[in-house]
């Protein structure tokens, strides 16, 4: 054991420079915040038998291409998860599906496709996932393409799971809209970070997306002349997509109220910009749709016209019972003239028992199911969130333009109003 141990860390040192690709300097000040939770280093060959599609030695397992390995990971902490595997194929890719016992009969992608493009030699590759509940999870290790070999996996802790926050609850009564929370994006720099925090990672959000979102970096999200921009880029040397997602989560929570996005959105086919609304109480997959979302600037580059830049918005509720992985969401979407070149103020009307959807001040889309908490979760807390995606179910679903060259999806200010 102590031999084996020692060739583990071996590889590790040998492999840090494929791992990490000077990308993890973004991450420091998120990592610091994990510093006290342990790493978690799964030898998957210590955790099953040997089958006919699964090969195991004593020191790897070999998954052959459409099955899977399930073994029992202790996560410590809630939050999110650098996965890191060491492995070997060529042609081959893992993905790790979780809560694999859960009552919606859904499939958990919590890493998108890992690959190793080596087959021999054991190679480090990682993914930054989904968030995670603390407790045990059955995972299933699952290969596609190709056989795979597994040396081991890491769970690593990026960000702890932060519950605290203050709500800012709108009262609802009279009929003037008052201002009681904003920001206007004034200033230059990174965005105010008493106000938001870096959602990161690279696993495909739930939907297959391209992008990497990063932290604490200008490229990505920066505020310049009275507005916030989130750019997309691409990186030259191996194609991968970086933007940014911003979240309200941790810091504040609010509850009814009108809130206001004003801002101007790529057109470029493959992009997918979004101001939204997310249950405070979002911890990890599993959690979602019961927290409740509401889509309020939903705009993929593919509807918006590249010369008169019109196009559509949405504006969606996903709740337990109608949502999009069943089909039955609650949407309508709305035409806007010049929705690149020019703002438009995108808007949610949240009452106790009714949401309405607003562009530039007009209603066009209503919820109004709320008998019980599957259909209204919107008796709680959500955040607000603000990303621009690239590819996805829904924003790749036209492919990319080959063309687009760093979109911007560009806010002016993201308004909450009391009603008095
Ligand atoms: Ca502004």
């Amino acid at each position: 054991m102590y031999n084996r141990l020692l060739s583990q860390r071996q590889k590790i040192k040998r492999n840090k420079a494929f791992a990490y690709l000077g990308i993890m300097t973004s991450f420091i000040g998120c990592k610091q915040a994990a510093k006290d939770v342990k790493d978690n280093l799964i030898q998957v060959e210590n955790y099953l038998s040997s089958s006919e599609h699964v090969q195991k030695t004593e020191t790897y397992v070999s998954i052959a291409p459409d099955n899977f390995i399930t073994i029992d990971v202790d996560v410590p902490t809630t939050g999110r998860y650098e996965v890191e595997v060491m492995g070997s194929s060529k042609n081959g890719r893992i993905w790790i599906e979780d809560y694999i016992n859960n009552t919606d009969d859904r499939t958990y992608n919590i890493t998108g496709d890992i690959g190793f493009d080596h087959d021999n030699s054991f190679h480090s590759s990682y993914r930054f996932g989904s968030p995670l509940s603390q407790g045990s999870h059955p995972f299933k290790i699952h290969a596609k393409n190709d056989t795979v070999k597994i040396d081991w996996i890491k769970l690593k802790p990026i960000i702890v799971h932060d519950s605290t926050y203050e709500v800012v609850e709108q009262k609802m009564e009279g009929d003037q809209w008052e201002l009681v929370w904003s920001d206007e994006f004034d200033g230059s720099g990174l965005p105010d970070t008493s106000k938001w925090s870096y959602n990161i990672g690279n696993w495909g959000w739930g939907n297959n997306e391209l992008q990497y979102y990063t932290a604490f970096d200008k490229k990505t999200a920066r505020l310049e002349n009275g507005n916030l921009i989130i750019q997309a880029h691409q990186n030259e040397s191996d194609s991968t997509w970086t933007s940014a997602r911003l979240t309200t989560q941790g810091k504040y929570g609010f509850k009814y109220g009108k809130i206001e996005f004003r801002a101007k959105v790529p057109h470029d086919r493959g992009t997918w910009a979004a101001g939204w609304l997310l249950g405070s109480n979002y911890k990890d997959e599993l959690s979602w749709p019961y927290c409740g979302e509401i889509d309020v600037l939903e705009c993929v580059g593919y509807e918006i016209n590249d010369t008169t830049y019109a196009g559509l918005n949405h504006a969606t509720c996903h709740t337990r019972k109608y949502y999009f992985k069943q089909g039955n969401q609650i949407g309508s979407d709305t035409t806007l003239n010049n929705m690149t070149d020019s703002f438009h103020t995108y808007a949610v009307e949240w009452h106790p028992d009714v949401i309405y959807g607003l562009v530039d001040g007009k209603r066009y889309y209503t919820y109004d199911k709320n008998a019980d908490d599957l259909e209204w979760p919107f008796s709680k807390p959500q955040d607000i969130i603000l990303n621009l995606a690239i590819g996805g179910g829904w924003g790749g679903a036209r492919g990319l333009d080959p063309n687009m060259k760093s979109p911007e999806y560009i806010l002016d200010y993201v308004r909450v109003y009391d009603l008095k």
